[in-house]
């Protein structure tokens, strides 16, 4: 595989960020923690920021380009993308954005947090390196779509795309109807208000647009965990995914339903209806069903895994799972950690109890046990076969990625539990003194908050324990096992012609469709409206 370095310096640029990430988010914690006052608000802010960015976007990004590209040439058997020129250029623009917007972000000229709603300003070069960033992933998008477009008429014209392969063009169709969002609300609204070209913004129509694009970014994460749940969990237990047909399904039902849902982040904002609230909490919970689809077959999956171990009785099979393996108890973990994250989702997205929940700490509960588990852990879990398999060395240690494994779960259990409860208790989201100046109130809080800090403290170990061995696996004894690894991230897909759920066009299409009947009229109601626009709060 020519690309193979260029993929595996995307894997490292990921967990560069993971670990720089993790340094911010202890802080986080610690700072939660009554009388601990480790920095100044301003500080506190800058390093929420980074926190957010790093993890959320830049760890997350590198990860699923080099995932994709991966997938796509291994279960199209390519040596090469369309076009490697492409594949570089596309890493070039994402790491330029990446650090354009590092460099404000690190001075304190950008403490927007990772939502960067206005009219908190920041530095012009924040949003023109977030730009660049988006511009690089469109790039990376359009060789991989060619790529695709390559192996179809290269004599595979009428035949089933691969499963994983599905996953990624499905991942990417809903990332180019994301994007059409923030791409708007830069080019439209915060590049020229921070240029100084506008003076005042539309903090409303910002948010808007913003999570039009931000829920099916979560989207833009989850699915790669998915494709690996549906394309490597089955090889690593032996057996085919319990259902291609209804994997497909899955993913089609999330172009569908990822975009029409960004009100169930604006609940609680003025200027929007109920009745378009009330609309976007049904498609909400109609993107709840693919996950739900999801927990029932990649647990038939491992049942029959389990059975053809040995494994018996009603529960009892779970038993005979590969839990030696870390690949698959990280996997597995990520799995149950999401079936809980999916719980708190549908807590979120009821209108009424999005009340109690909003702007507490329980959201930072729920996004960390979806992108912050469900995705980072499965990441991890199947960087330990992707790493031997691009550099042809032995993972240093089993063990010790066991250990990291169980970390993260004792860790993320304290802390998201806590958080969890925290959240119920009122205790606020994003707010350096979150005792409000020691309110008696806030004072059965502690137990919790201490909690909390212990589980960042867990996974901060966690982090790091598997940058060390990464690091040295980078520099390990090379592997006989190299081929074995290589085919454990390879499933093929079963034979046969496409049938209308393979109708990706067809889908995206209806998704389009969807997208404006969810946004035109309240997105004209917000411009109706005549906001005079606010002036900014800078932050730089
Ligand atoms: Fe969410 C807020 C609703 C899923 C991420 N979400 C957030 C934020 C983030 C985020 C980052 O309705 C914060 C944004 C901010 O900063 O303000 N979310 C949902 C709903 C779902 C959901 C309904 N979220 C995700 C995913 C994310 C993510 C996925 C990232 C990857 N979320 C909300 C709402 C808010 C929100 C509101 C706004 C809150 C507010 O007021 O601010 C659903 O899609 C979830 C469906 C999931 C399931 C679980 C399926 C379980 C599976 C595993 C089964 C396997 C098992 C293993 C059990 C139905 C597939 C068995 C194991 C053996 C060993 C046998």
């Amino acid at each position: 595989m020519r690309e193979k370095r260029l993929i595996l310096l995307g894997f490292l640029v990921s967990y560069a960020a993971l670990g720089a990430g993790a340094l911010f988010g202890m802080l986080q914690v610690l700072e939660r923690v009554p009388g601990v006052k480790l920095v100044s608000s301003e500080t506190y802010y800058t390093a929420l920021t980074a926190h957010g960015v790093l993890m959320a976007l830049v760890f997350t990004t590198f990860f699923i380009m080099s995932l994709a590209t991966y997938v796509v040439l291994r279960e199209l058997g390519m040596r090469q993308t369309f076009s490697p020129g492409m594949s570089t250029l596309a890493y070039a623009l994402v790491t330029l954005g990446t650090l354009m917007a590092a460099l404000p972000i690190l001075t304190g000229r950008a403490s927007v947090l990772y939502t960067f709603y206005p009219p908190m300003k920041a530095s012009p070069l924040f949003y023109i390196g977030a730009t660049v960033l988006v511009v690089g992933t469109w790039v990376f998008g359009a060789n991989l779509l060619l790529t695709v477009r390559q192996w179809r008429r290269s004599g595979n014209s009428g035949v089933k795309l691969p499963l994983g392969v599905f996953g990624v063009v499905s991942t990417l169709i809903i990332w180019y109807i994301a994007t059409i969002g923030v791409a708007a609300e830069m080019l439209l609204q915060l590049i020229p208000w921070s240029l100084g070209l506008v003076d005042r913004v539309d903090p409303l129509l910002a948010r808007n647009l913003f999570w039009y694009f931000g829920h099916p970014l979560v989207y833009f994460w989850l699915l790669p965990a998915y494709i690996v749940w549906y394309t490597v969990l089955p090889r690593m237990l032996g057996v085919r995914v319990f259902s291609d047909f209804l994997a497909r399904v899955v993913f089609v039902l999330f172009i569908l339903f990822s975009t029409p849902v960004g009100y169930h982040h604006q609940f609680m904002d003025p200027g929007i209806s109920t009745e378009w609230k009330f609309l976007h909490t049904i498609t909400t919970f109609a993107v709840f069903l693919p996950s739900m689809i999801t927990a029932f077959t990649v647990t038939a999956t491992m049942e029959m895994g389990a059975r053809l171990r040995g494994g018996r009785g009603l529960l009892g099979w779970i038993r005979a799972l590969p839990w030696g393996d870390p690949a698959f108890s990280a996997i597995a973990l990520a799995m149950v950690f999401f079936a809980f994250g999916g719980a708190g989702g549908a807590v979120n997205a009821g209108n009424n109890l999005n009340y109690v929940v909003h702007n507490t700490a329980w959201v930072p509960g729920h996004l960390h046990l979806t992108v912050g588990s469900a995705v980072a852990l499965t990441f991890m879990g199947v960087s330990y076969l992707l790493l031997p398999a691009l550099t042809g060395r032995r993972l240093h240690s089993r063990r010790m990625a066991q250990v990291q494994v169980a970390l993260w779960g004792a860790g993320m259990l304290l802390f998201s539990g806590a958080m969890h409860i925290l959240g119920v208790l009122g205790s606020p989201r994003r707010t350096y003194d979150v005792t409000f100046g020691g309110h008696p109130a806030t004072q059965g809080w502690t137990p919790l908050l201490v909690a909390a800090a212990a589980g960042g403290v867990l996974l901060l170990l966690s982090v790091l324990l598997f940058l060390y061995n990464v690091g040295r696996t980078l520099r390990g004894a090379p592997a006989g096992e190299e081929q074995e690894a290589q085919e454990q991230v390879r499933q093929p897909s079963p034979a046969g012609a496409p049938g209308l759920v393979d109708n990706l066009g067809l889908f995206t299409a209806i998704a389009l469709l969807l997208v404006l009947v969810a946004y035109t009229l309240p997105t004209l109601d917000i411009l109706s409206l005549g906001s005079p626009g606010a002036p900014p709060v800078p932050m730089d």
